[in-house]
Formats: C-alpha cells, structure tokens, sequence
C-alpha cells in the first residue's frame, strides 16, 4: 500500500511492509520472475491542506517537500522499487484519469447526485462516507458526527453488494479482514410485509428477519423520517409528535441505534391490522428504526427483539410470549401475504468533499443547474490555485476566479463547475492500475499491460483499511472490468493475497505518538546501525501480522549479528569448496525458502543465526565456501547492502539479485536442528542448537566450547561427559 506523504516523514511501521515485499521481490528476482514492486504516493488529503490554511504554503509545495522526504528515506533503506513505476496522485497525469474514471462510473449510471441526510464533520469542514465514521466520530479529525441534509456525489457500491460479498471466497486474505468486509455488506435475508391501516386503502411495509415472530407483534414502529408519518398523525397527537422529530432530526445513526441509549418515541394516534390474527395494533414513531434500511418500518416483537422490549417496558405497550419456530419463516410469509426480500447493510459511497486538495469532481452546470459531465478532451480539469482556502463549509473551489471563467470559455454564460472534489479514497481505489502502465496518456493503462501485470499478486498493508480503501478497490475493479477496461483474463479481484502488518508500538508497549514521547525515526536507525541492520529487526521482531514494541537493545544484537556475518565472511573467504559441505545449509536453504513464501521472517532470520552459530561449532569441516556462498544469497533478500559487500570480497563481481536462489539437496536434510541443554553438576546452564545428526564428538566439543560453560569450566577438571542423543549434555567438574 503506498503512503500518505505526511510531513512527518517514515515512521517506522512503513519500513516494516515494505521490506516484506521488498524480500519476496529480492526473492522472486533470484527466481528468475519478472517482477513488478512499485512505490507512490497517496499525496491528496487534508493535512496538507489544513497546513495551508495555518501557514499560507499551498499543498503543491508542502506535499512536494514532504514526497521529496519520504523519497530519500525509502531509498536509503534499500528497497528495490521500480522508480519508472512512481506515480502521484495530484498530479494531473494522474487525476485525469481519476476524473475520467468518474466520468465513466456516470456513463454507467454508478455516479449520481443526490440530496441526503449525510455525515458533516465538524472539524473537518465535510461530509464524509459511511466507512469514514467509527464509533460517531469522524475517523480522522475524532470530532462528531453530525447529520446534514446536502446534494452529494455518490457512487453505486450497493449495485456490488453481492458479488463484494461472494468473490471475497476466492482471495487469500487474512480472515478478520473478510470478516469486517462481510459484516460491513451485512447482507440480510427476511421477508417484506404488509400491515394495513384500518379503515384506509394504505399499509405499511416493514422488513423482519424472524417472519416466525408474526404472532408476537404488538405494535408497528415508523422511523421518524418514513413518508406515512403525516399521514397517520392523528391531530390529537400532532404536537407531541412534532416536537419528537425535531428532537430526533440532529441524531446521528449510531445514537438511534445504539443498545445502550434508552429509546424514545410517540404515538401516532393510528392502528394497522395484524394480517394473521387482525387485531388492531398501534402504530409508533421512534428512532431506533432507521429510514435508510429495510423499509423504514418494523414490526415490533418485544418478547423476542431486545430493542422492541426494551421500548415497550418504557412505553407500557404488551407483550406477547409465543412458542416460535424457525421454520415457520416462510409458511408465515406466505400466510401473511408478504414477500422474502434480501437486505444489505451496505450504503453507496459518498465521494463529494468540500475541501480544496483532492481532484475535482468534472460535472459542470449549466445555468438552470442540471449537472452535465465534463467533456473528455477538457480533462484533466485542474485544480485552480487562485482559492482561498478558509473552510467554509462549501468548497475553497468556490472561491476561484479562474475556475469559473473557466467553464463560461469552454461551456458558455451562466454555466460553472461541481466545486465539491473527490474523497482521496477515489484516488487510492485504482492506483494499483496506474503502475502497470504509468506514462500513458491515451489510457489509464493499455488492456495489454493490465493483462500482462494483474492481478496484484502480493499485496501489504495495515489492517485499518479493511472496510475503506479494500472495500473501494475492490468496488472499481469490478465495475471497471464490466465497462470493458479490465481484461477478464485479469480476474473478478484486484489483490489475490493481503497480508497485514502488525502495528510496531513504542518501547513501553503504547502506540507511537509525538505526545508519549516514544517515537522512533527510522532515521536515526539508519544513521546509527545502517539500512540493513534496521530492515533485519523489524523483520526479527515478532511474526509480521503482530504487534510488538521497539527494543532498543534487540537492535543492537541485529547489529553484532551483521557484524559477525562479516568476520566470518571474511575469515572463511579462503576456504575451498566441499562437496561434502554441511547438511545444517540444505535445511537452512530450504527452511529460509519456506518462511519467506509464509511471511515468516523472524523465522527465517533466527534459522539463518543458528547457522552462523553451528558454524563457529562445528568447526571447519562442515564450512565450505559453497556453503558460505549460499548463505550470503539467504540473506540478501534480508540485508542487501551488506551482502552485496561481501559478494564482492568472495570474488564476485555480478548483482546479487540477478543471480539465483541457492537450491538444497533433500537428501542431505537428514533431519532437522534440535536444542540441546548442557548441565554442570546437574544444574542447567546453557542451550546449544546443532544438527540432529551431529557426531557425538562434535557434540561434546561444542558444548564445552560455549561463552557461558567455558566460564563455568574455567580452572575445573571434568570428571565425566556424557551424551544423550539430542537431549542434553552433562559435565560434572570438580
Ligand atoms: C421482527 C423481529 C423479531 C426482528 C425479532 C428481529 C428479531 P438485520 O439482521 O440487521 O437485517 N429492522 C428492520 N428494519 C429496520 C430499520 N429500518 N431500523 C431498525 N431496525 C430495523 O435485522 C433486521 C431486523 O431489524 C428486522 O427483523 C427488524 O426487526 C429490524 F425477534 O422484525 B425484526
């Protein structure tokens, strides 16, 4: 996934994914395939902006500055991307092709405008979607929510719901992200029926999961916004409910349906007919029914529905407790005269912000207002700089001089453009598609090179993008595939496997913040220990998908082990090559092939330590200079700068990338590594690790031969040495 160019520079959570795809590229390379590893840059978005405002720098510069940072930082870690590939999302090579991509999701009827009860930010000055708002809070800014009724831009991610649901079975991805993704389409499959108002040619539909619940309904409930409000208001109850829309007009979702907030409602004064039993039932209004789901209405059924008890304990309304059966859903369906319907959670996704620093959505209006799209040959319509960019609440776009004379000289008098832009997450949800052809400018990329490239076959990131930017992405492959841009040869999903990175946290076990005061600069690591030895921790810290504090003293340890790597480079360098070489480089061979392809890294490097140390063990005769070659091609992928070094001093003047991965011979893997003690008068004092099938000599040399048994054994006599095979070994000394 690539960054957002803040001004912060890297953090050190970026080095971690990407020296994970950086070692399975490096990898790959060494297996002969081409490989595509590109970087970019997510440059649209608020905090340049709102640095604008505070400072005057306009987010062209400050933006520049901030990639012109992260650039240098990437590249002084080593990772081998493909800088011809590098692609910005505010450049207007780019966004042209983002608005054209809005111009066709219009073509297709997947962009429309639409007056609706939306999610403002304070804060932020915006509307924002659905997946941007966590908990009532603006995901971003944390400030809260509130509802507007505004015209916005939207895109038809609801047309996707069950083909987003269904393909997520033919992808490797973590399993809670496909969780999150499922429960967020919330598909749902109930029946729709109707309830009929007495003495009125009218009814009321409601949606209900559990049709088997039928006899226990004892009142019907309207949300506050469901056109029949007016309608069945009695005029004695007219003012009591008047003054609960009003009251309920300002709440967000999240405060309707919270489980915990006690509910609220009225009477309407009118009663529907129960279809089966036809006993009259009253009629509410409150706002635990949303008017955006279902059909705006439910049948209550207290004695089985938590929220419908818990209003009718307040409200005094009866219960009745029935013998249900599963079932019965659909019988009673039928009998009842209703439908089965299904139902998704899932809402279209609301793309218009009004902010300044994003692409600009290309509609124009002409002087009556009707929105008409933008001409292609008028793309990119850029970003005008003449804006002020204060929010106001309406888009800074607004406020250019140049933008409207704009669309007067190419669409005549009276006519202005759309100055809401596109939410960023626009941008992201096609980036992928770009690197497979970026400098094109007759296309967003030629069908060839998109055939040729996708799917994604790798793709790494944080887990927090499970409903927004995975979502989206996942939305315009699709819908781009079905206006024919995207080969079918491609597949139905842009990134075959996702794996997530575990969120590095501070020294004392907290999130990284400036205000803890633990944050560590990736930075300083590299000036003080190197690229490679920076790459190597964050790889050994802990398996990928966890998180794991920093440890400053585990970084030194990396650090002496490069610096071992090399002393025994450099004092082996001589050595000849041994046919008979040591069976512990075919499984090391085969054990680090392994955990790379599972995303095991730590594992790797810790097969890869115990290597050097048998070495030092096991003495020259199981040390050859093939062996020593292989384990330098082992480790490039980890650490390439050291191990190009190294490559060099054994004689070799190639790139290690274009050479191949070392293979291991099956046969030699006699069997594993085991740990063994070594006890001193029978007490535990020290571990070594050797190859199972070591001779009971080397064995024993080793275990005397250790930093910590050589200090107990120092001025002593061993009296007796015994062996048990991959067990322990015992010195008793006097
Ligand atoms: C009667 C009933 C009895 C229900 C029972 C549930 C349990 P999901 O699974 O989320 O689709 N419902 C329907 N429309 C609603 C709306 N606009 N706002 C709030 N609640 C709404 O849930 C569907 C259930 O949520 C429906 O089934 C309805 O309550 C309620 F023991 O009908 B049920």
């Amino acid at each position: 996934m690539f960054p957002y160019p803040s001004a912060q520079g890297l953090h050190v959570g970026h080095p971690e994914g990407y020296t994970a795809t950086d070692i399975v590229s490096r990898y790959q390379r060494m297996h002969g395939m081409e490989v595509l590893h590109p970087m970019g840059w997510d440059a649209f978005g608020l905090p340049a902006e709102n640095y604008a405002i505070k400072t005057g720098v306009h987010p062209d510069v400050s933006t520049h500055e901030n990639i012109k940072t992260f650039k240098r930082q990437i590249q002084s870690l080593g990772l081998s991307y493909d800088w011809e590939r590098e692609i910005d999302t505010s450049s207007p090579e780019y966004y042209k092709w983002t608005q054209w991509m809005f111009l066709q999701m219009y073509e297709h009827g997947l962009a429309y405008r639409k007056k609706a009860r939306v999610n403002w930010c304070n804060g932020c000055q915006t509307v924002l979607a659905n997946e941007q708002v966590v908990d009532g809070k603006c995901e971003r800014s944390q400030d809260p929510v509130i509802q507007k009724d505004l015209a916005q831009w939207f895109f038809k991610t609801t047309n996707y719901a069950e083909q987003l649901l269904n393909d997520l079975e033919t992808i490797d991805w973590p399993e809670p992200i496909k969780l999150m993704q499922k429960n967020w389409i919330g598909k749902s499959e109930g029946a729709e029926i109707e309830f009929r108002i007495k003495n009125e040619e009218l009814g009321i539909k409601v949606y209900t999961t559990r049709p088997d619940t039928l006899y226990g309904v004892t009142y019907v409930v309207l949300a506050p916004e469901h056109s029949l409000v007016n309608t069945l208001t009695t005029s004695d109850n007219k003012k009591l409910v008047e003054d609960y829309l009003k009251i309920t007009g300002t709440k967000n979702d999240l405060e309707r349906t919270s489980l915990n907030k006690e509910k609220t409602g009225v009477f309407t004064g009118s009663y529907v007919v129960h279809p089966l039993t036809g006993k009259e039932i009253p009629i509410w209004i409150a706002d635990y029914v949303l008017a955006t789901y279902g059909t705006g209405a439910v049948m209550a059924v207290p004695a089985h529905d938590e929220r419908d008890k818990e209003f009718a304990a307040i409200y005094h309304l009866p219960v009745i407790d029935l013998p249900v059966n599963e079932a019965d859903k659909w019988a009673l369906t039928e009998q009842a005269g209703g439908t089965r319907k299904t139902n998704y959670k899932l809402r279209d996704w609301l793309i218009s912000r009004q902010r300044y620093w994003g692409a600009p959505i290309p509609i124009v209006y002409d002087p009556e207002g009707k929105p008409h799209p933008v001409k292609i040959e008028h793309l990119p319509l850029v970003l005008p700089t003449d804006v002020d960019y204060l929010p106001k609440g309406t888009s800074p776009i607004g406020t250019s001089a140049s933008y409207k004379a704009l669309a007067e000289k190419l669409y005549g008098t009276g006519w202005h453009f759309e100055v809401d832009t596109m939410d960023t997450f626009v941008c992201s949800s096609w980036y992928y598609l770009r690197y497979c052809d970026p400098h094109n400018d007759k296309q967003f990329a030629a069908p060839e090179t998109l055939a040729h490239w996708l799917p994604v076959d790798l793709y790494v990131g944080g887990a927090e993008h499970a409903v927004l930017h995975l979502l989206y992405a996942r939305f315009f492959h699709k819908a781009l595939q079905d206006f024919g841009f995207i080969p079918t040869s491609v597949g139905r999903e842009p990134f075959q496997a996702l794996r997530n990175q575990g969120m590095i946290l501070g020294e004392d076990n907290q999130k990284m913040s400036k205000s803890r005061g633990n944050v560590i600069n990736p930075d300083d690591i590299v000036n003080q220990y190197g690229a490679d030895t920076l790459r190597l921790y964050e790889m050994f810290m802990g398996p990928f998908a966890d998180g794991k504090p920093w440890n400053t003293k585990s970084i030194e340890g990396m650090s002496r082990f490069l610096n071992r790597v090399k002393k025994v480079i450099q004092d082996n360098k001589a050595l000849p090559t041994n046919n008979e070489s040591s069976n512990l480089i075919h499984f090391t061979v085969k054990k680090v092939s392994e955990d790379i392809v599972h995303f095991h890294f730590n594992t790797a490097i810790s097969t890869m330590m115990t290597f050097l140390n048998a070495k030092d063990f096991l003495g020259e005769n199981n040390w050859d200079k093939s062996a020593i070659e292989k384990f330098i091609l082992l480790l490039h992928p980890f650490a390439p700068f050291t191990t190009q070094d190294l490559w060099k001093e054994l004689g070799h003047d190639t790139e290690l990338d274009h050479e191949v991965w070392p293979s291991f011979d099956a046969n030699k893997i006699i069997s594993d590594t085991v740990n063994l003690a070594i006890q001193v008068n029978g007490k535990l004092r020290d571990t070594i690790i050797v190859a199972t099938n070591s001779s009971e000599v080397d064995v024993k040399q080793l275990a005397q031969n250790t930093d910590k048994i050589k200090k107990y054994l120092a001025g002593k006599q061993i009296v007796k040495l015994i062996y048990v095979p991959n067990k322990l070994v015992s010195i008793v000394v006097k």
